[in-house]
């Protein structure tokens, strides 16, 4: 694998299906607005890095269910996989022009006070349980996006695991949002935990995630909290400062249990760019070696980008160069696509992060 003259060898692995699911916006404080996670996303990459002579694979299996169950509850990919069905089965698109899933009430500890929650009859309640917001829409073509992404994340890591220096799955659908038991921010299944838990299925007994995303990756998070052999690391923008995913994503969540300090977040205030961004892939590249990561799942989000319309961050694609290079000097990497919206930069932006990889990883093996 190596990086000479805008040529990039690395494997990518890609599924057409993840072109078929079309959100077609995003419901934003009541109303519905253009969403920024479209499938020109995946074509825009999937075109520079083409240019680049890379290898395109397929995934090695689509119907991969204990990959997804090893990491998701049943009940969530059941939900995915047959949500849509339902839906149309209640006639929400025929009878009232509601042509994608979104849900409407939520089974939140401040409305079940205390009581245990139980699975509703309808339809458009159910949704509720498994759909923590109002922005990730499902329509017919969805899961059969969703389930290519994560089989896409899935073949990336047995890649590593089976030797490659460096893989990259197409992820779309992204995926760090989506947690143990329900989805949201555009992610409906976790394929960066997907790719983590493969590795370890593969006999790696420690796994380092690192996320830089711009926003902070609370499914993968929760799914590896209170485990030890899995080390979660983000950079993102501060979630006190008023963004998405609010909730979570703060420097004092640092693991639970037998994973305590095995998580760690670096929140940076809104308009940080390549110095203190850098700074923070260091401290958790810095984190990773201390946890004897033998491989690492990289969530590359590209939407820390100054162009990018989702975050306030203003990274450049240098930047993301000299990220790549840094975590790609860890060991082997799986790099697996998350977010990154500014249809005309993006695709720079991965291909930048790619090629550091790949210099990284020359790096390494030269020393
Ligand atoms: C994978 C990923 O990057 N998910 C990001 C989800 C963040 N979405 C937050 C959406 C906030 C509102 N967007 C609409 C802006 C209207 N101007
Ligand atoms: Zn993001």
């Amino acid at each position: 694998m190596s990086i000479e003259g805008g040529v990039l060898d690395m494997p990518v692995v890609w599924d057409e299906d993840c072109l078929l699911h079309q959100p077609a916006g995003e419901v934003w404080l009541g109303e519905r607005i253009d969403g920024t996670e479209v499938p020109d996303r995946a074509t825009v990459i999937l075109h520079r890095l083409t240019e680049a002579g890379v290898r395109l694979l397929p995934p090695a299996d689509r119907d991969d269910e204990a990959a997804l169950l090893a990491v998701h509850d049943r009940a969530l990919v059941e939900h995915l996989a047959t949500v849509w069905a339902d839906w149309e089965a209640a006639r929400f698109p025929a009878d009232y022009g509601r042509d994608r899933v979104v849900p409407y009430v939520f089974p939140t500890a401040a409305m079940l006070a205390g009581l245990p929650v139980r699975t509703p009859t309808a339809t458009h309640a159910q949704v509720g349980q498994y759909c923590y917001d109002t922005m990730t829409l499902v329509g017919p073509g969805s899961w059969e996006a969703i389930r290519a992404a994560a089989a896409c994340a899935k073949t990336a890591a047995d890649l590593v695991s089976a030797g490659a220096s460096a893989a990259y799955a197409l992820c779309r659908p992204p995926g760090h949002h989506a947690g143990p038991a329900g989805y949201g921010g555009s992610c409906y299944l976790n394929n960066a935990a997907t790719a983590a838990q493969a590795l370890r299925h593969a006999g790696v007994d420690r796994v380092a995630v690192i996320d830089i995303d711009a926003h902070h990756g609370n499914g993968t998070q929760a799914i590896f909290y209170a485990r030890p052999d899995v080390y979660y690391g983000s950079v993102h923008v501060d979630p006190g400062a008023g963004w998405f995913p609010h909730y979570m994503g703060f420097a004092d969540e640092r693991g639970n249990e037998a994973g305590i300090n095995a998580n760690r977040n670096v929140p940076l205030a809104p308009g940080s760019g390549d110095d203190a961004w850098l700074d923070a892939v260091n401290l958790l590249c810095d984190d990773a070696r201390a946890h004897g990561a033998q491989a690492v799942v990289l969530s590359l989000g590209v939407d820390a980008a100054t162009a990018d319309p989702e975050s306030p961050l203003q990274v450049t694609a240098d930047g993301y160069r000299r990220a790549g290079e840094l975590i790609g000097s860890l060991g082997p990497v799986a790099v697996i696509q998350e977010g990154g919206y500014d249809l005309a930069s993006l695709a720079d932006y991965v291909f930048a992060a790619l090629a550091g990889v790949a210099a990284g990883r020359a790096a390494a093996a030269s020393t």
